[in-house]
This record gives structure tokens, C-alpha cells and sequence, in this order.
């Protein structure tokens, strides 16, 4: 997994400001819609009720330690979907008892290895990986009008790409992948028969097969991978992967065909998910 840097998430708030706008121009939704149509919930009743839910974000000092304005930028965007959220004073184990202790019914924590929204009152646990997987692909089925029957090309079989297949197939999609390691690929493509009694298809070329895709989901920590000589005015593209694959001029040149952030939807989906279940289950 990727390492944010504070360079990463200094501009979060002003995006959360913002964010609402650009996202309504490219998917005619917000933030908090995105969140509702990933997990198929009903967005107005959502409002209503994710105000009762309270989420206290620790920050946590193991392995390479606390990411400057990470704890409060996931606490921003908990709050921007609505949610009653706080940072707690204390880190790791004491900020996990202090968040408990001020009734907290999420807690969202992140060490080197897992970011995860953990639903203290229900024993559940949310993922940041398949949350943000959820989140982009959502993203994706509603610039390209629905991903039913579109070949849509995975760029990358690691945890964010492999729940993005999940996601995709879901959604109808026809869906296509590549790796620079073929063994995550094949591995991927063997879970998904094994799983789901489908295929999916492995690219091996990577520009070869740019130009077979129009709709893409590039999950991958590589950067500056796509630039614009790959885009196309029929080229969608959802790129939850950090550091960007996508190159600035390859973003200018998609314009609302393209879709990116370094935490916000992923940390979205995930309050989203791990809200009380009486809160989400209210299917669209
Ligand atoms: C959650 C992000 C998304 C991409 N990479 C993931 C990452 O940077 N993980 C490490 C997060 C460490 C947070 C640190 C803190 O400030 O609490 N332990």
C-alpha cells in the first residue's frame, strides 16, 4: 500500500468545499450520493440518519508513524457525508479507549498495513481497499451512464484493482485486466472463476490494450503512467491508484471523464459501510 504523504492531504478541506460541485458536473452526484450508490442506499434517507452516527478517527504511531493532517482530513470528509466526527486526542490505544469513551459508534484507524472503519457497536469491519474499489467503481457507472455490457479494463490486480473487479462484475460489466506481475493477474482471474462461476479476460500488453478499452480503472501505485496520448474523447477513467497514474495533462484532457482522490471517496464509502445497518438498508 501506498504511503500518503501530508503533501497528499494538505488541500483536503478546500476540496471538500468544492468537491461537491466538480463531482455533481461529472456524476450528478455529491460526495454522499457516491457513497449511497456504491453501497445502493437510498441518499435521502441516508441524510437523514447518518447524523446519529458518531466517528472517532485515532491516529496511530506504529511501524512509520502519524501522517501529518491525515487523521484530520479523514475526520473532515466523516463529517462533509455528515457524520458527528472527532479526532481524538490520544493515539493508538489510548485514542481507541478515548474514542470509545466518548461514544463513538465507528472508529476509524490506519496503521502500514490496513486502514479500516471499525462499527464497535456491530463487530463489523470496513476496509479502506474495497471501500475505495466501491467508491471509484460506483464513480465510473455513473460518467459512463452504467457499466451493464461495457468492457471496462482493470490496470492493476492489488487489493484496490481486485475488489474493483468484484465491483465491476457486480455492476455488469464486461471486465478485462492487466498486471505488470502476470501471476496477480492470473491469481485474480482464478478467484474470480473459482468465486463467482465467471471469467474475466488478462491483457498482457499493456498499450496494446489501452486501445481496446474506453472505460478504465487504473489501481495501480505507479505514476504518471497514462498520459495524453493514450486519451481519447470516448476514454472514461476512475483512478483511485497513489501516486496519480493519470498525467495532468491526460486529467485536462479528459475533463468530467475522469476521476481521482487521494482518501475522500474511499474514506466516504467507508463511514458509509460501517454506519449502523439501519442507516444503509434502504436499497435505492
Ligand atoms: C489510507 C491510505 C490510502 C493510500 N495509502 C494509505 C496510507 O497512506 N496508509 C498509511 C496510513 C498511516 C496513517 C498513520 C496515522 O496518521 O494514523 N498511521
Amino acid at each position: 500500500m501506498t504511503r500518503l504523504k501530508p503533501g497528499d492531504i494538505k488541500d483536503i478541506d478546500a476540496w471538500l468545499t468544492r468537491c461537491d460541485q466538480e463531482l455533481k458536473n461529472k456524476t450528478g452526484c455529491s460526495l454522499t450520493g457516491i457513497a449511497c450508490h456504491a453501497l445502493d442506499c437510498r441518499e435521502d434517507v441516508f441524510r437523514k440518519k447518518i447524523s446519529s452516527v458518531s466517528v472517532g478517527v485515532v491516529p496511530i504511531a506504529s511501524g512509520q508513524g502519524i501522517i501529518g493532517g491525515f487523521s484530520t482530513a479523514v475526520c473532515a470528509i466523516a463529517a462533509h457525508i455528515g457524520a458527528r466526527a472527532f479526532v481524538t486526542g490520544r493515539h493508538d490505544v489510548a485514542g481507541i479507549a478515548e474514542a470509545a469513551g466518548k461514544g463513538a459508534d465507528v472508529i476509524l484507524m490506519a496503521d502500514d498495513h490496513r486502514f479500516v472503519a471499525l462499527n464497535i457497536r456491530e463487530g463489523r469491519t470496513v476496509d479502506n481497499a474495497e471501500a475505495t474499489a466501491l467508491g471509484f467503481v460506483a464513480g465510473l457507472d455513473l460518467i459512463a451512464g452504467g457499466l451493464k455490457n461495457k468492457k471496462l479494463l482493470v490496470i492493476g490486480c492489488g487489493p484496490v484493482g481486485r475488489f474493483g473487479v468484484f465491483a465491476a462484475l457486480k455492476r455488469g460489466a464486461d471486465v478485462s485486466v492487466f498486471d505488470t506481475v502476470s501471476v496477480r493477474a492470473n491469481r485474480l482471474k482464478n478467484e474470480i472463476e473459482e468465486k463467482l462461476k465467471t471469467s474475466i479476460t488478462i491483457e498482457n500488453q499493456f498499450h496494446p490494450a489501452l486501445k481496446k478499452y474506453s472505460y478504465w480503472l487504473e489501481a495501480t501505485n505507479s505514476s504518471g503512467i497514462i498520459d495524453e496520448t493514450v486519451i481519447t474523447p470516448q476514454t472514461y477513467i476512475a483512478a483511485p491508484g497513489m501516486p496519480p497514474g493519470v498525467t495532468a495533462p491526460a486529467a485536462a484532457a479528459l475533463g468530467n471523464r475522469y476521476l481521482h482522490d487521494p482518501l475522500q471517496t474511499g474514506v466516504a464509502v467507508m463511514v458509509a459501510a460501517a454506519a449502523p445497518a439501519k442507516i444503509r438498508n434502504n436499497h435505492g
